[in-house]
C-alpha cells in the first residue's frame, strides 16, 4: 500500500499532537501576548519570533519559553509596553534604550537607521540595553544575511554559569549568533550558547527525567553532576570547552552589556518578583556590508569554503537541521502536542 507521504500528502500528526499553520500560531501566540498585558506592536513581534522558532524546531525557544513570558510580564519585572528611545550615536553607531521592554521591538525600532547607516558606511553596530531577550538569537541575523549583509550579535543573559576555574556561577549563558550569504540556498547560520548547554534544555531535560552528559554542571557543592534537577537547584551550568568558552562568554558579558550599558549577568536579581524569568540584560548587534570590503564577491568565498568543508568530510552545515525543520512546517503545518496546544489555549483563555 502507498502511504500519504509517497504519495504527495501532508502525513498525519504524530500520534497526541496536531498540525497548525505558522500563521494561525502565530496569531494564536499574539493573543495570548496582548492578554497579558503587551502592546499591539510588543505582542506582534513576539509572537513572530516564538512561532517561528517553533516552525523551525529551536524547541528550547519556542512554545515552551511561553509559560515563563506570562509569569515575567504578570510579575512587573519587565514592560511589556515599553517604547524604545532610539538614539543616533555615530556614524556607524545605533543607541537603543528598550526602557525596560523586550530587545526584539527595540531592535525593529533601530532597523532602518541601523541599515542606513550600513549602507553609508559599510559597517554599523546596534546597542541595545536596558532590555529582555528569552529567545533564539538566530531570528535577529539570519534577515541581515538574506539582505546579503553579514551580521553578527551577542547576548549576555544570568548568572548560571561558573568561570572557568571558578567556584560560583557569575555568567549567563551567553549565545552568539553569526549569519553570512551564500550564493546558493539558505544563508550560512549558527546560533549558540557559550555555555555546555542552554539553560532552556536543561529545563527540558529536567521535565523529561533525562541525565545529562558529563561535563555540562555541577550542584550546589560545586560537585560534577549529570541530574539537571541539581543544576536548576542551586547548581550552576560550565561554559563549553572548558576556557575557551569561558573567555568567548567574558566576551559576550563585555560586548552585550559592558559596551551597551546594559546590566552584566550578575547585575541583577528577581528578587521581589516572583514569576519573573527573562534576563534583564543588553545586546549587540554588528552588521557588515562585505561588498565593501573590496575583495571577491563574498557569497562566491562563502559557496567555495562550504565546498570545502563538504570535501573535506562535514556532513551537515550549522542551521540545516533548522531550515529542514521549516520545510517540513510550512508543508505540513507546525506539529504541536496536545498539551502544548492545552496549555496555549489556556494562557489565550480560548479552553
Ligand atoms: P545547539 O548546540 O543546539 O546548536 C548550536 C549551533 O550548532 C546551531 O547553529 C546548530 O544548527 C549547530 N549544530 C548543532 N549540531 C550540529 C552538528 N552536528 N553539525 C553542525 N552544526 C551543528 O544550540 P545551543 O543549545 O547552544 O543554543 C540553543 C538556543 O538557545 C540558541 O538559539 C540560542 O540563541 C538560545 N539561547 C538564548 C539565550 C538568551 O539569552 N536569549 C541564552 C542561551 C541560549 P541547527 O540550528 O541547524 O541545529
Ligand atoms: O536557554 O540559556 C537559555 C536562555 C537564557 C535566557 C533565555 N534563554
Amino acid at each position: 500500500m502507498v502511504d500519504k507521504e509517497s504519495r504527495g500528502q501532508a502525513p498525519a500528526a504524530p500520534a497526541g499532537s496536531t498540525r497548525m499553520p505558522v500563521d494561525a500560531l502565530r496569531a494564536l501566540l499574539a493573543r495570548i501576548f496582548r492578554r497579558h498585558g503587551t502592546s499591539d506592536t510588543v505582542a506582534d513581534i513576539l509572537a513572530r519570533n516564538v512561532a517561528n522558532a517553533q516552525r523551525d524546531g529551536a524547541d528550547s525557544h519556542g512554545i515552551f519559553r511561553m509559560p515563563g513570558y506570562v509569569s515575567t510580564l504578570a510579575s512587573g519585572w519587565v514592560d511589556g509596553r515599553a517604547v524604545p528611545v532610539v538614539t543616533d550615536a555615530a556614524p556607524a553607531f545605533v543607541s537603543v534604550d528598550a526602557r525596560n521592554g523586550f530587545a526584539q521591538p527595540a531592535h525593529d525600532a533601530a532597523r532602518a537607521l541601523l541599515l542606513e547607516k550600513v549602507r553609508s558606511q559599510g559597517i554599523a553596530l546596534l546597542a541595545i540595553r536596558d532590555s529582555h531577550h528569552f529567545a533564539a538569537l538566530w531570528p535577529d541575523v539570519e534577515p541581515y544575511a538574506e539582505q546579503g549583509y553579514v551580521a553578527l550579535t551577542f547576548v549576555n543573559s544570568m548568572a548560571c554559569v561558573v568561570p572557568h576555574g571558578g567556584k560560583r556561577a557569575l555568567f549567563g549563558t551567553n549565545p552568539i549568533a553569526f549569519a553570512a550569504p551564500r550564493t546558493t540556498g539558505a544563508p550560512l547560520v549558527f546560533d549558540l550558547a557559550t555555555s555546555a548547554m542552554a539553560h532552556g534544555d536543561i529545563q527540558i531535560a529536567a521535565r523529561e527525567g533525562r541525565q545529562l552528559p558529563p561535563d555540562h554542571g555541577v550542584d550546589r557543592d560545586g560537585e560534577p553532576t549529570c541530574d539537571p534537577q541539581a543544576i536548576l537547584n542551586g547548581g550552576a551550568l560550565l561554559p563549553f570547552g572548558g576556557h575557551k568558552g569561558s573567555a568567548l562568554s567574558m566576551m559576550v558579558e563585555l560586548l552585550a552589556a559592558g559596551l551597551t550599558g546594559g546590566n552584566f549577568s550578575f547585575d541583577f536579581n528577581w528578587d521581589g518578583h516572583p514569576g519573573a524569568q527573562t534576563p534583564r540584560t543588553g545586546q549587540l548587534l554588528i552588521v557588515i556590508d562585505p561588498s565593501r570590503a573590496g575583495g571577491a564577491n563574498f557569497a562566491q568565498r562563502a559557496e567555495a569554503l562550504v565546498d570545502a568543508m563538504k570535501d573535506a568530510g562535514q556532513q551537515r552545515l550549522p542551521g540545516e537541521r533548522r531550515h529542514r525543520q521549516r520545510r517540513e512546517s510550512l508543508e505540513r503545518g507546525v506539529a504541536i502536542s496536545d498539551a502544548d496546544l492545552a496549555m496555549l489555549r489556556e494562557l489565550a483563555g480560548e479552553a
